[in-house]
């Protein structure tokens, strides 16, 4: 997500390797890209040592790649919640995502509308609070919808509010916690909605897309000698920053791609393979790669920003069902088939149900793979986990 000309499309090519349209001016991108990318973990194959057979994942040379799915939006400018740019179509697409990425020109180098301008001579800040602002008055638009019926009900029955407003936003994945959090932050009164001023309705929603919402910044454009001051001010401000240089990526990803370089995403530096098949230019174009962006920055900021939406963002760990703690198979012997993203926090019992609610419901007692002790429906699973569930009916894992 991000306002035009920041280079979403660029990014989302380099983490999907799909090709899209990239161009140097705004509203390049007019309907959403869709593809999958991968986060990247240590795979437990190697601490077990085992030879894995992966399905729900890859591992390559000992590295898990769990496939996410990545949605690419048209840029976004002010208005967009009233219709301006493309519209808000693209404010939809947000609704089914669980992690924000908001995509800035560190490099100040187009204006509020993504037209381009002086390097240097455009505050990034304003572009990722922008974002906020017009998800914030498109978000208060849905709640303000059936805002008096809502609240009339609600008063009537005597109920919180958060019990009738969580059926109309659930399709944002916004939760009747989330809800009752943002209340309680701001002290109002979830028995007297009907009562709260716009001012206050708008806080509300504001608080409530903070809670529900979070966003990662992708400090974009990072290669650029303009952006440095900029990434550490994006900090100071108190958002979560990754800088990046989509394009270094998308450059490397290609060449790796061609087999003419090693290089896999997120690494800190590649190694040419093939420097027969170089030109001149495209060996100093990768030169420049590795002095601006991989020696200052430590990598390209992709697959960072991918990673941290989920391991610190989302706050996921990745944990290996299996049906045989100890051949650490499934039913076909397939070793460590699966790696799952859950919430940190999940319990045994809560893992049993994402795999199959039928085995939550036979649940009995699970296993650590690792040291084969027994462990109850209330552990609380741990990274990197190697877990048997076992169940009461013939359906097992
Ligand atoms: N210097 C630099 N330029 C970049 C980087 N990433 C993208 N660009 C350039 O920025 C311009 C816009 O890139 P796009 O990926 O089309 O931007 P977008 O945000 O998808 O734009 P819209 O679809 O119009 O909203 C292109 O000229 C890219 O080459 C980067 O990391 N560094
Ligand atoms: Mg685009």
């Amino acid at each position: 997500m991000g306002k035009p000309n920041v280079g979403k499309s660029t990014f989302f090519s380099a983490a999907t390797l799909k090709i899209v349209e990239i161009a140097e001016y705004p509203f390049t991108t007019i309907e959403a890209n869709r593809g999958v990318a991968y986060i990247r973990t240590p795979c437990v194959c190697r601490e077990l040592g085992v030879e894995d057979n992966p399905v729900n994942s890859l591992c390559i040379d000992g590295v898990r790649l769990l496939p996410v799915e990545l949605i690419d939006c048209p840029g976004l400018i002010r208005g967009a919640h009233r219709g301006r740019g493309l519209g808000n179509k693209f404010l939809d697409e947000v609704r089914r995502a669980d992690a924000l990425i908001v995509l800035c020109d560190a490099a100040g180098m187009t204006d509020d509308e993504g037209r381009p301008v002086p390097p240097g001579s455009h505050d990034p800040i304003e572009d990722v609070k922008m974002f906020e602002e017009e998800f914030d008055l498109w978000l208060l638009g849905l709640i303000k919808k059936d805002w008096e019926r809502l609240t009339r009900r609600a008063e009537s029955a005597r109920e919180e509010i958060s019990r009738h407003l969580e059926v109309r936003l659930s399709g944002l994945r916004i939760t009747r916690e989330h809800i009752s959090r943002a209340i309680e932050h701001l002290g109002l009164d979830p028995y007297k909605a009907r009562g709260w001023s716009d001012e206050q309705l708008l806080s509300f929603t504001r608080e409530l897309r903070r809670i529900s919402k979070s966003l990662i910044v992708a400090a974009n454009k990072a290669d650029r000698d303009e952006a440095e001051d900029n990434i550490e001010r994006l900090r100071d401000a108190g958002y979560r920053v990754v800088p990046t240089s989509a394009e270094a990526e998308l450059a490397l990803r290609r060449a790796a791609q061609a087999g003419v370089i090693k290089y896999t995403p997120g690494d800190p530096d590649f190694e040419v393979l093939q420097s027969e098949r170089l030109t001149g230019r495209q060996r100093r174009a990768l030169e420049m790669i590795r002095e601006r962006v991989l020696e200052r920055w430590g990598s390209t900021g992709v697959q960072q920003t991918l990673n941290d939406a989920f391991f610190k963002l989302l706050n996921m760990i990745p944990v290996y069902p299996v049906e045989d703690a100890e051949r650490l198979t499934d039913h076909q012997g397939r070793v460590l088939p699966d790696c799952y993203l859950v919430p940190r926090g999940t319990t045994a019992r809560e893992f049993a149900a994402l795999i199959h609610s039928e085995l939550a419901e036979s649940f009995i007692y699970a296993i650590d793979a690792r040291t084969k002790r027994r462990l109850g429906e209330d552990y609380v699973l741990r990274e990197g986990d190697v877990i048997k569930i076992v169940a009461a009916k013939a359906r097992k894992v």
